[in-house]
């Protein structure tokens, strides 16, 4: 069921489908040797261009493998998982199978499923079918459960928090049903974003989209008179063609900054108060805080001043122009992916409240838009194909960026949203599909985690450093190796993604990997339900096609048409547009009814740094900090412009921006003169927690006291004297949730010291496959 393909000279081009978008590759003998943006793209991803390396890099697992230590010693807890010298020994896939399957019915009999964490966070493909997680997770709860992972790395402060303040259905529209940028530029005079509307992240979305829309429009909006206001530390996390306003406040000061916003639009008589009465609860409390009745600090825009370093004059304007017309406001993910992050999005929430435009065309609170391609691309309320994933019998989870303090501290007591809660005693970790050893924060203390459980099984299609901490690994197939159906929620069109080149090695898709221990472990046909992958495909969609009130064509006329345009699609005008028109018939689903200004909920779980209004709270990762005494530079860990997280960190596009083979870091001159640095330096990246080699890219498009080193760097420990030798923040962020609330990432910010890297800079290893033994 292969779409028709065209030829060029000795290759043949095919479509690919990932979260960077549809592109093609160039084939020729099973070899992908080009890849190219999709045709009718408007503005493809760069990104596709580190695919044909990926694909066929010296770090794909070719084989099954076992780790030389656990084969000896087996299962147990092993301080040296991760060594950058250890063995594995290549086995079978009947060996491995058999081995693991062994384990799992093992630690599920001695200790109880709740002792698997299969929570496996992480991006992997944008298949609907072959998503590693879903393949896993079903699996899992076929076996009789498993821990499992709660909420977001990307934002698990606005799906926490959101829904004591807005309720969940404010909670879906925003995620969900944010406005379309045809609306913005027919009905919005001003756009301001907090964080930014970095053209790179809007490259992914997770499951791709049909076309990249984004940026382009973006650009039409502003082309029509759609005014764009940026707070961040970085000038260039706006599209060129947009004409921004950069107001560069220091990081971290947001919240500070939205508070006096809102001061102004109080003090000076243009506060929404009908729409405060009339919808909101907790408006009162909030202006004391606001005017500083309650602690004595009003939180004026000379306060903020001082904090942001942004001039009160502007802030003053910037509420006076907030008022005067359609105003959107946007609060980035970036923004509360930082200690307190619950605060920024709750202080926006609170300023939109006061200008009265929630639920306008147009207007309004919104989080992520520049974080994702799909904010403002349109809806799809009819939903997409799905793999069913069954029910976990375990009711046990943790929230998901607390997984070395599960594994460091089995037993512990801990808060989150309220509950006071214990963590599980994991025995076996599984992880398909996701690379925690870029993604965590102070990844030494990870490595210390990872050395507590008996047996660590990661399914991987490259050797990450994940990977090899893992006990078992097991190779899986890439997305360019096997057929799947692809599409992101409110995208344009489903996709088929047929198979572009064989399987590498021996890999193996997940499906069939799990379907083979599920038949070990005698639930075989609960996993299958007697179906092949090429079944699933066609059952997913004609379940998904059953469901649509307009019949889409059938399943071959869909694998052969190559896609089909989604059915119903919508292009919301705002967050909650029916409870602006009516709160008495459509009420919010909280306590109140209303938007909560103030949460008694909230309140009554005593969170000092959470309580029951927004505040300012200053960070401990925050310039004026006393952390930054020895630290003084506030490093951003924010998403790499060159690549997914770390996938295809290997490919040509992403190592084009290394400098010495390091990642780049980028510094504002003056801290660069001070420290007697030049571009192209190499430097040692450090605080308390760990070090890194980067190398030096000198900007004006920073914030001064601000060095941007991104994510996604592949982790390298090979060198003695650095945590990292390539360039990973993770090995210097703290690991600390956003606060007791929501328990979410705080890797977005990080202060360090940086200096130039004496004498001889060690190799970069990161790229070696670690070393394979064959019986
Ligand atoms: N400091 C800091 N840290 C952060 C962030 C930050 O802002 N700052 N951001 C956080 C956020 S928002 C996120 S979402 C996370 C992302 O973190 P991850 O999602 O863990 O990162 P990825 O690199 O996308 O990991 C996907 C892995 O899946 C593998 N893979 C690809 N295809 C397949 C497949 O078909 N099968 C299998 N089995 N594996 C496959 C890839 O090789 C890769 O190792 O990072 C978080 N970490
Ligand atoms: N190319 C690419 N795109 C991606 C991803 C990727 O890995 N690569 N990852 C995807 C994923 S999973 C996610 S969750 C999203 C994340 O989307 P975001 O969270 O929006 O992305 P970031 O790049 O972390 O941050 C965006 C910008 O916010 C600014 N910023 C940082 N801290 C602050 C602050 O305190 N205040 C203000 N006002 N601004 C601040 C930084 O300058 C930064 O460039 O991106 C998605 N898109
Ligand atoms: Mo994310």
């Amino acid at each position: 069921m292969e779409a028709p393909d065209r030829e060029e000279g000795a290759a043949t081009i095919r479509r690919a489908s990932a979260h960077w978008g549809d592109y093609r590759v160039l084939v020729s003998g099973d070899r992908v040797i080009g890849a190219r943006p999709a045709p009718d793209d408007p503005a493809p991803a760069p990104l596709l261009e580190n695919a044909p390396e990926a694909q066929h890099h010296v770090t794909r697992v070719a084989t099954p493998a076992v780790r030389r230590r656990w084969l000896d010693n087996g299962p147990g807890p092993d301080g040296r998982r991760g060594a950058p010298d250890d063995e594995y020994q290549a086995v079978d896939w009947e060996t491995a199978l058999d081995l693991l399957a062994g384990e799992l019915d093992r630690v599920r009999s001695e200790h109880g499923n709740a002792a698997i964490y299969g929570g496996s966070y992480g991006w992997a493909s944008a298949g609907r079918f072959h998503h590693s997680q879903s393949q896993l997770h079903r699996l899992l709860n076929t076996l009789g459960g498993y821990t499992a992972s709660r909420d977001t790395y990307s934002h698990a402060a606005i799906e926490v928090l959101v829904p004591h303040v807005l309720g969940r259905r404010g909670l879906g529209d925003l995620l969900e049903r944010p406005p379309a940028w045809e609306v913005i530029t027919d009905h919005t005079d001003l756009v301001v974003s907090f964080g930014g509307l970095r053209v790179s992240n809007t490259w992914n979305s997770a499951g791709g989209r049909a076309a990249q829309t984004a940026e382009p429009a973006m650009r039409v909006a502003a082309d029509n008179g759609v005014r764009f206001v940026s707070v961040s530390p970085l000038r260039d996390d706006t599209p060129d063609g947009v004409d921004a306003e950069w107001l560069a406040a220091a990081p971290g000061s947001d919240t500070a900054v939205l508070l006096a916003l809102t001061h102004v639009l109080l003090t000076e008589g243009i506060a929404d108060t009908a729409f405060l009465d009339g919808h909101t609860v907790g408006a009162g409390r909030l202006r004391r805080y606001v005017l500083g009745e309650t602690d004595g600090t009003p939180k004026s825009p000379e306060w903020a001043a001082e904090l942001s370093g942004l001039p009160a004059e502007t802030l003053r304007g910037l509420a006076r122009r907030m008022a005067a017309g359609r105003t959107l406001l946007n609060v980035g993910w970036s923004v509360q992916r930082t200690r307190y992050g619950e605060q920024p999005l709750w202080a926006g929430i609170a300023l939109a409240a006061c200008l009265g435009q929630i639920g306008l065309p147009g207007g309004g609170f919104a989080a992520g838009y520049g974080s994702t391609g799909r904010y403002g691309g349109g809806a799809t309320p009819a939903g997409l194909p799905r793999l069913p994933q069954g029910g976990n019998p375990v009711n046990s989870f943790i929230p998901v960026a607390r997984v070395a303090d599960m594994l460091l501290a089995p037993g512990q007591p801990y808060e989150y949203n309220g509950e006071h809660r214990h963590y599980p005693d994991v025995r076996l970790v599984a992880w398909s599909g996701g690379n925690p050893f870029h993604h965590h924060q102070d990844l030494a203390r990870l490595s210390r985690a990872f050395a507590r459980p008996e047996t660590v099984l990661v399914v991987e299609t490259h050797w990450t450093a994940t990977a090899r901490h893992a006990d078992i690994v097991l190779p899986s197939t890439t997305a360019l190796e096997r057929d799947d159906i692809v599409a992101s929620q409110g995208d344009l069109r489903l996709r088929a993604a047929p198979r572009a080149v064989s399987p590498h090695a021996r890999a193996r898709d997940e499906y069939d990997t799990y379907a083979e221990l599920a038949r070990r472990l005698g639930v075989g046909h609960a996993f299958t339900e007697g179906r092949t992958s090429a079944e699933w495909l066609r059952h997913m969609y004609e379940v998904w096609r059953s469901g649509q009130r307009d019949r889409p064509p059938t399943f071959a006329e869909f694998w052969d048409a190559g896609a089909v345009d989604l059915p119903g699609r919508t292009h919301p005008s705002s967050v909650l547009a029916d409870f602006r028109r009516a709160p008495g018939s459509a009420p919010l689903d909280t306590p109140s009814g209303r938007i909560e200004l103030y949460s008694e909920t909230i309140a009554g779980f005593g969170y000092p740094e959470c309580p029951g209004h927004p505040v300012w709270l200053p960070a401990e990762e925050w310039p004026g900090s006393p952390r930054s005494g020895a630290w003084p530079l506030l490093l951003l860990a924010n998403q790499p412009g060159t690549k997914l997280h770390s996938q295809q960190d290997m490919g040509a596009h992403s190592r084009s921006a290394e400098i010495g083979g390091r990642a780049p870091i980028r510094l504002h001159p003056a801290d660069a003169d001070s420290r007697g640095l030049s571009p192209g330096d190499i430097v040692e990246v450090y605080n308390d927690r760990g070090s890194c080699l980067a190398g030096v890219v000198v900007s004006d498009a920073l914030r001064p006291g601000v060095a941007q080193l991104s994510t996604g760097t592949w982790f390298d420990p090979s060198a003695p004297d650095v945590t990292c030798a390539h360039g990973n923040p993770n090995v210097l962020t703290a690991d600390i949730g956003t606060s007791r609330l929501a328990q979410g990432c705080t890797g977005g910010h990080v202060l360090v010291e940086v200096r130039a890297h004496e004498g001889d800079p060690p190799p970069v290893r990161a790229f070696e496959p670690p070393r394979i033994v064959r019986r």
